[in-house]
């Protein structure tokens, strides 16, 4: 996204996570309100309403970003706040919050890393057009974007279309456990094939826009996948699980189709692409962006679905409160995994964080050591990619803030600041106070030189 080699250091939110519905710049709902209204959808029952309130109180927390040395911020735009039916008309309050966000950011030298979509469907396009199952939808998106680069291009240069497609698809429509809470496979793959024409349409206007002096990509995630063993069926095997995840979306982004193993695999439930869409989908990204939490080992086996592979969670390591395990090894081979098939772009990680259990506030500290370790190895792991020649070029924590954690409401905190969800209050947790650190001694050239990594490929310790 940079046009020099500086490191970008920041942390990472999303705008229905913290925003908050609020009186002042209104929003319209999203699919993701109307999935928090159907009883036992969410954790605690809780809703995006309020969360961490943060439209009343962002300068608050450009504040707390200025206090964590923050560089950089990736948040996202509420859709809905802005054309609160997708399409149409157009919210003015809605559109000055993110003037002023992006105007309050600049001026504390935070660098404004913009997504467009991170989950918020407008409910009026879900109830009129059946959501990202319908072409129309894509359109709408790309109209939507230009608004933003419109009225923000003049000032954000860093660009994101959709954070994790994969989620949406397979959350949203596979697994079900995800706004609008469907379990249909190939409604899931038409999801995603609209969720890819929507970024490159996007792309395409963006390339021609007038503000077009910025760098674009789509914000990927993807598990790591370790073979069980070193036998050439465990190792194939644990590819197919990759390319099912990253190279579902990441292969058309870059060129311009899903993965052959893909195709040979699922068949004709996997949508095919016009001239025309591969045409604005090959190339349609000028960094590659990749959320990174845990990873898992894999196993080839003949019974276990159309790519024959079977996921197994990591015995032995260590679990966050999400049920993860700790995979840090799993971060550089990941980074380096997406640099050699991508064309060896720059890379950002644009999500990496830790949710732990219990932490409260005492005498104004959270003592959240674990999660200062956690980071501390993921970093070191990325630094281990980048010697191993990856072209990495910024770094987001997940999360700034304690927030609405999807399905699991207010239940799990990854923030680097704790929020009191009934106060408001914020408390910079101790991994901020050391992240703070970090980023003013420069990282790591500053600090100790990354530990050597003593995992195998079979995730053993040697
Ligand atoms: C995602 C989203 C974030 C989550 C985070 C922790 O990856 O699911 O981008 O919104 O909150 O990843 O689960």
């Amino acid at each position: 996204m940079t046009s020099d080699n500086s490191f970008l250091w920041g942390s990472a939110t999303s705008a229905f996570q913290i925003e908050g519905s609020s009186q002042e710049a209104e929003r319209g709902p999203s699919i993701w309100d109307a999935f928090c209204d159907i009883p036992g959808n969410i954790a605690d029952g809780q809703t995006g309403q309020q969360t961490c309130d943060h439209v009343r109180r962002f300068r608050d927390d450009i504040t707390l970003m200025k206090s964590l040395n923050l560089q950089a911020y990736r948040f996202s735009v509420s859709w809905p706040r802005v054309i609160p039916e997708g399409v149409g008309r157009i919210n003015a309050d809605g559109l000055d919050f993110y003037d002023r966000l992006v105007d309050e950011l600049v001026a504390a030298n935070i660098v404004p890393c913009l997504t467009l979509y991170h989950w918020d469907l407008p409910n009026a396009l879900q109830k009129r057009l059946g959501g990202w199952e319908h072409p129309d939808t894509a359109k709408h998106f790309a109209d939507y974007s230009t608004l933003i680069f419109d009225r923000l291009g003049d000032r954000v240069k860093h660009w994101f279309t959709i954070n994790e497609p994969w989620c949406i698809a397979f959350g949203g429509y596979i697994g079900g456990n995800f706004a609008p809470g469907v379990q249909d496979r190939a409604r899931g793959f038409q999801v995603g094939h609209q969720l890819l024409r929507a970024h490159a349409l996007t792309v395409a206007a963006f390339r021609n826009h007038k503000h077009s002096d910025g760098a674009i990509g789509i914000g990927l995630n993807c598990d790591f996948m370790f073979p069980a063993t070193d036998t050439s069926a465990d190792r194939d095997a644990a590819q197919r699980a990759i390319l099912d995840m990253a190279g579902w979306f990441g292969d058309p982004v870059w060129f311009g189709d899903y993965p052959k193993e893909l195709r040979d695999a699922y068949g004709d439930i996997l949508p095919t692409y016009s001239d025309e869409d591969q045409r604005l989908l090959k190339k349609s990204i000028d960094f590659i962006a990749t959320n990174y939490y845990f990873s898992d080992i894999v196993r080839a086996n003949p019974d276990a679905g159309p790519l024959a592979y079977e996921r197994i969670t990591y015995p032995d390591r260590p679990r966050t409160a999400m049920g993860w395990p700790i995979v840090p090894e799993g971060l550089e081979s990941l980074l380096i995994w997406l640099s050699k098939r991508y064309g060896e772009l720059p890379v950002y990680i644009t999500e990496n964080g830790i949710a732990l259990p219990d932490e409260t506030v005492e005498d104004g500290k959270v003592h959240d050591a674990e999660r200062i370790e956690y980071i501390r190895t993921h970093f070191d792991a990325a630094r281990r990619a980048m010697d191993a020649g990856v072209d990495l070029r910024g770094y987001f924590v997940w999360s700034l803030l304690d927030n609405f954690e999807w399905a699991h409401g207010f239940t799990k905190r990854f923030g680097l600041v704790h929020c009191d969800f009934e106060t408001q209050e914020r408390t910079i947790k101790d991994s901020g106070l050391w992240y703070a650190d970090w980023i003013a001694n420069g990282g790591w050239d500053a600090n100790e030189s990354p530990k050597p990594c003593c995992i195998n490929t079979a995730g053993e310790c040697q």
